[in-house]
């Protein structure tokens, strides 16, 4: 198998009766309790609606590994749908994702989730450990390069073919420290 699902396989992992409070991560719940009550919910997560933002999927599932109880607020970005105007109040960009806290609204991903990590400890290493810094700056440079390639042509006179070439080295970059993980997917 090339690691890649076919929809065949995909099927075999349906449940019924599927518990979104409780049971499996899940894209459709609203409330996250991991056997807590709802009392216990401190954090809500503003994410996209269609869940298609990485950023807020980053948030997503560090509560999720954490089991840290959680609301979700599900708001549209700005390629498919009309920003909720109650959310613009909150976070004037409209940027997803953003969180609240006992009434404090946190915006950035990488700042959410050292806040998270403050109140309830890493998952793992802690964001700003050292031995990050260089693979968040590649994230940085590949979504970089990805957004000159692809997002900014009619503002950008560097060849196109240049822009990709660019966007392709980066990603090897990656491809390079995925191929010495220890970590397999499949
Ligand atoms: N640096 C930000 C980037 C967040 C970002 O770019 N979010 C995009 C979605 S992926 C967004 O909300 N754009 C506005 C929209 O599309 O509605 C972070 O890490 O949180």
């Amino acid at each position: 198998m090339n690691g890649i699902l076919t929809w065949d396989d995909l099927n075999k992992f349906e449940v019924e009766d599927l518990n979104r409070v409780h049971g499996i991560n899940n894209s459709y719940a609203n409330l996250r309790l991991f056997g807590h009550s709802e009392n216990d919910v401190l954090v809500t997560l503003y994410r996209d609606r269609h869940s298609w933002c990485p950023y807020c999927q980053k948030i997503w599932l560090w509560l999720e590994f954490k089991r840290i109880p959680y609301r979700v607020r599900k708001i549209n970005m700005f390629c498919y749908g009309q920003k909720e105007s109650w959310f613009l109040e909150k976070v004037r960009s409209g940027k997803l994702p953003a969180i609240e806290f006992k009434g404090q609204v946190i915006t950035e991903s990488d700042d959410i989730i050292a806040f998270l990590e403050n109140e309830f400890g890493a998952l793992g290493s802690f964001i700003t450990s050292s031995h990050l810094c260089k693979i968040r700056e590649l994230e940085r440079e590949i979504f970089r390069s990805w957004c000159n390639w692809l997002c900014r042509e009619s503002f950008n006179f560097i060849d196109n073919s240049f822009r990709k070439k660019r966007f392709k080295e980066s990603i090897s970059k990656l491809d390079e420290i995925l191929s010495r993980s220890k970590i397999r997917v499949c």
